[in-house]
C-alpha cells in the first residue's frame, strides 16, 4: 500500500515481460528497441524481469553481482528457497540489468499458487494448459521479489511495469498483498480479439456486444482472459500501443486505458544517410542469387525489371491478411498479363510453420546453379590463361588475338552443356521450399493452388512461400530479416488484426515502402500523423469502410501502380519513406513511456505530488527534443513529408493525465462504434 514516504523523485523501474532475453514475437522487439531511451532516463535504476530461457539466456545475458544491496538480498534469500536466478547485463544496446526466473525451478509449489490464485482472486488455472502454468509461476516469483524488495528497501518509490498477460498475473497479486510498488500494465493485443479475428467473425461492427466470458468460455481460454482481465484492472495505469487496440480493450477488457504507448524503434540502428539505398542494392543482388537458383529452368525473366514484394510474421493467417495479399496478387499477374506488361513480380510469404527441413527441389536449385556458376569461373579463368598466353607468344602476329574456337576449348563447351543439361526440369517452380508438416491442410498453400499461381512461365506474378524465419545460415535464402526486407521493393500487410505492426514501422525506418491497412495501429498511426501517407510510400488500404472485395481491389490497384513506376521514381519513393523515420523512432515515442510512469506515481502517491509542479514541469519539459521541428529542419532532397498539425509525433500517444473524460467517440482514427457494411469472407 503506497505510504506517501517514498521518494518519488528518482523512482525505480522494474519492467517485466516474457520476452525480456527470449524471442517470441513483436514484444521483444518493443522491449529490446526501447531500452536505449530507458536507460537514459533511469540508467542503473532500471531493471528488466522476465523468465530465464536456457536456450537464448546464456548467449544473450552476462552474469554480474547486483550492485543494489537490497536487489542483492532479495536475490539470495529467494536462492536459499530454490529458486534459480539469472541476474546480470543484456548483451544489447543501452546494457540493462535483468533478472531472469528459472520458472522450471519452482515447479513443486505450482498446485498450492494455483490454489491460492483461486482463493485470492477467483481465477480457475486448469490442469494442462503449461502457458498458463508458467504464466502463473512467473507471476509468483514476480510478485515475491518486489514483495520482498519493496519490505528492504523503504525509502524509494517503485514503479513496475508489465506487459501482455503472460507477465500481467502479478499486478493482482501486488494489489491484494498491498505491496507498495506502483502499476502499468500495457497490453499488445487482446487474447479474444486475437481468437474472435482469427475465426470468421464481423470484429469491429460487434465489439460492443460480445458476451466476454461465454466466447473466452467457448475458446477454451476463460481462465487465461481473467488473467489479463484482471491485470488490466488491477493496474494504477492501464494502456495499450494504439487507439484501435484501446478501443478494443475497453470493450473487451472492460477498462477504458489511460492512454496510447505506441511502438517506436531505435531509428539510430538504421541510421546511414543515403547509405540505406547502397544497402538495398546489395540486399537485391543476394535475393536475386536466391531467384535464379530457385526458378532454374524457368529462369526467364529479367532480373532488372524483378519487383520483390513479401509479407512476413507470425502464421495467422487471416490476422495478418494472407488471404487476401494472395488473393491480390493473383488480380495483380492477370492485370500485368493483360496489359503485357515486361514486368516480374516475386512475392515472398516469409511466415513459420510446422515443416520437415527443405525441399529437395529447393536445395537442389541452388545446387545446380551454384555448379553452373562454379563451372563458368573455371572456363572463365582458362580462357583468360589462353588470352594472356597468346598475347604474349605471338605479339606482332595476327595470331595474338585468339579466335572464339581458340578461346573456348571443346571440354570446355562440353563441361558447359553438362551444366546447362542439369538446369533441365520437368516440374515448375515450386511454390514453396520447405516440405510442410500438414501440406494438404495449409491455409497459404490452399489459398495459392485456388488462385492457380503455379509459376508458370505465363505468370507475371512468382510466388515463392518460406514457412521458417529468415536466417543468414540457412542454406537457401540465406539472409537476415533485416537484410532481406533491404532487398525487396515492397512490403505488403494487409492485416485484419493488427494491434501494431512491427514489419510495416520496420520497412519505413529501412526506406523499404510498405501497404498497410486501417485496421493496423501502425496504419492509423500513420494516417493521423501524415497528410498524405500514400505519397510518402506509405499505403493504407481501407478495410472498415468497405466490402472485402472492394479492400482487394485497392490493395492490387496499389500494388500495380507500384509495378509502373521507374527505378528513379522507387529510389525517390525510398528516399521519401526513410524520411519519415523519426516518426517511428524511440527518442519521440519514448516519452509516452515515461507520461505512463508519472501517472502511475500520482495515484500511487497523490500526498508526495500535493502542493508540487512536479506534473507541469514534465509537462513542459521538452523531453526527448521533439521530432517534428527536427524533420523540418533536414533540407536535404526530397521535400519534408506534409504532417498534420501535432506537435510530436508523441502527441498521438494522447496519454493525458486525465483521460476519464475521454469518450470512446475520441479514439484517434476513425468513429472506430460506426455502422459499416457487413464484413463478407472469402468464397
Ligand atoms: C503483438 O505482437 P506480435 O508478436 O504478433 O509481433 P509483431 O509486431 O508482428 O512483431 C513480430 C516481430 O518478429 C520479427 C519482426 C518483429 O520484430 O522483426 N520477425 C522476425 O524476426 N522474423 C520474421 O521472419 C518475421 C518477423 C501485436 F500483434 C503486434 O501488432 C504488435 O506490433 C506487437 C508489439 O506490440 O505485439
Ligand atoms: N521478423 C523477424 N524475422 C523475420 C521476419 C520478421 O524478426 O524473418 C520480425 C519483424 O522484424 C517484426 C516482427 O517479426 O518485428 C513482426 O512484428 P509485427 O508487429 O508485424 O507482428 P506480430 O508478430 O507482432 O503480430
Ligand atoms: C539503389 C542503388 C542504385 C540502384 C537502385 C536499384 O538506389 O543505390 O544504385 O540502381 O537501388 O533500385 P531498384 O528499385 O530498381 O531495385
Amino acid at each position: 500500500m503506497a505510504d506517501g514516504k517514498r521518494d518519488i523523485h528518482n523512482p525505480l523501474l522494474f519492467e517485466c515481460a516474457w520476452e525480456v532475453a527470449n524471442k517470441v514475437g513483436g514484444i521483444y522487439t518493443v522491449i529490446k528497441t526501447k531500452v536505449p531511451v530507458t536507460v537514459s532516463e533511469f540508467g542503473d535504476r532500471y531493471t528488466l524481469i522476465g523468465p530465464l530461457s536456457y536456450k537464448s539466456a546464456p548467449m544473450e545475458v552476462e552474469a554480474e553481482e547486483p550492485s543494489d544491496p537490497h536487489v542483492a538480498a532479495t536475490i539470495e534469500s529467494m536462492r536459499a528457497q530454490g529458486v534459480k536466478i539469472l541476474y546480470g547485463r543484456w548483451l544489447i544496446e543501452g546494457n540493462p540489468q535483468v533478472l531472469l526466473f528459472d520458472t522450471g525451478s519452482v515447479y513443486s509449489k505450482l498446485d498450492e499458487w494455483k490454489a491460492d490464485l483461486w482463493n485470492l482472486a477467483g481465477i480457475p488455472s486448469p490442469p494442462n494448459d503449461q502457458e498458463t502454468n508458467e504464466t502463473i509461476i512467473l507471476g509468483y516469483l514476480i510478485a515475491w521479489f518486489l514483495g520482498d524488495y519493496v519490505a528492504r528497501q523503504t525509502t524509494t518509490a517503485v514503479i513496475a511495469h508489465f506487459h501482455e498477460w503472460q507477465a500481467g498475473l502479478a499486478i493482482p497479486l501486488c494489489r491484494k498483498r498491498h505491496i507498495d510498488v506502483t502499476t502499468v500494465f500495457t497490453t499488445h493485443a487482446t487474447l479474444l480479439g486475437r481468437y474472435l479475428c482469427a475465426g470468421s467473425v464481423d470484429f469491429y461492427n460487434n465489439l460492443q456486444y460480445f458476451d466476454v466470458d461465454h466466447e473466452a468460455g467457448k475458446r477454451g481460454i476463460y481462465h487465461r482472459y481473467c488473467i489479463e482481465r484482471s491485470a488490466a484492472h488491477c493496474a494504477d495505469v492501464f494502456t495499450t500501443v494504439s487507439h484501435i487496440t484501446a478501443y478494443e480493450s475497453e470493450h473487451l477488457l472492460k477498462r477504458k486505458p489511460d492512454g496510447v504507448l505506441p511502438n517506436g524503434l531505435n531509428v539510430v540502428k538504421f541510421q546511414a544517410m543515403h547509405e540505406f539505398q547502397n544497402l538495398h542494392a546489395q540486399s537485391k543482388a543476394k535475393i536475386n542469387e536466391f531467384v535464379r537458383g530457385h526458378f532454374y529452368g524457368y529462369y526467364d525473366f529479367d532480373l532488372e525489371n524483378t519487383l520483390y514484394m513479401f509479407t512476413a510474421g507470425r502464421y495467422e493467417y487471416r490476422n495478418k491478411g494472407v488471404d487476401m495479399f494472395i488473393e491480390s496478387l493473383a488480380r495483380l499477374n492477370y492485370r500485368l498479363q493483360k496489359a503485357g506488361s515486361t514486368v516480374t513480380v516475386v512475392a515472398f510469404v516469409i511466415m513459420p510453420a510446422a515443416t520437415h527441413s527443405y525441399t529437395v527441389e529447393a536445395l537442389k536449385g541452388q545446387a545446380v546453379t551454384k555448379q553452373l556458376r562454379d563451372t563458368v569461373t573455371e572456363i572463365q579463368n582458362r580462357i583468360g590463361a589462353r588470352l594472356f598466353d597468346h598475347a604474349a607468344r605471338f605479339h606482332g602476329e595476327q595470331k595474338a588475338i585468339p579466335t572464339p574456337d581458340e578461346l573456348l576449348s571443346e571440354e570446355d563447351k562440353v563441361l558447359l552443356k553438362r551444366r546447362i543439361f542439369a538446369l533441365k526440369r520437368n516440374s515448375l517452380p515450386p511454390v514453396v521450399t520447405h516440405n510442410m508438416a500438414d501440406d494438404a491442410n495449409d491455409p497459404i498453400l490452399n489459398q495459392i493452388r485456388r488462385v492457380k499461381l503455379f509459376n508458370n512461365t505465363s505468370d507475371r506474378v512468382k510466388i515463392v512461400f518460406h514457412p521458417d524465419f529468415l536466417n543468414s545460415n540457412n542454406p537457401i535464402l540465406g539472409l537476415d530479416y533485416e537484410e532481406f526486407v533491404r532487398g525487396c521493393h515492397l512490403g505488403v500487410f494487409p492485416s485484419y488484426y493488427e494491434p501494431w505492426g512491427y514489419t510495416p514501422a520496420e520497412c519505413t525506418v529501412m526506406g523499404v515502402p510498405s501497404i498497410t491497412t486501417n485496421l493496423s495501429g501502425f496504419g492509423c498511426f500513420m494516417q493521423d500523423l501524415i497528410e498524405k501517407p500514400e505519397e510518402e510510400g506509405c499505403y493504407i488500404v481501407d478495410r472498415r469502410m468497405q466490402s472485402v472485395e472492394d479492400s482487394v481491389n485497392q490493395l492490387g490497384d496499389h500494388m500495380f501502380d507500384f509495378t509502373q513506376k521507374s527505378r528513379r521514381q522507387r529510389i525517390n519513393q525510398r528516399n521519401r519513406v526513410e524520411r519519415l523515420s523519426p516518426l517511428l523512432d524511440w527518442k519521440n515515442l519514448g516519452i509516452e513511456y515515461s507520461k505512463a510512469r508519472q501517472l502511475a506515481l500520482r495515484r500511487a502517491y497523490p500526498d508526495a505530488f500535493y502542493g508540487e509542479e512536479e506534473a507541469d514541469a514534465f509537462a513542459e519539459s521538452d523531453y526527448f527534443g521533439g521530432g517534428v521541428e527536427r524533420m523540418k529542419s533536414t533540407n536535404s532532397m526530397p521535400a519534408s513529408p506534409r504532417l498534420k498539425g501535432y506537435a510530436t509525433p508523441g502527441d498521438m500517444g494522447t496519454l493525458t493525465e486525465d483521460m476519464q473524460s475521454l469518450n470512446t467517440s475520441d479514439y484517434r482514427g476513425y468513429n472506430w462504434n460506426q455502422e459499416v457494411d457487413e464484413e463478407d469472407s472469402y468464397p
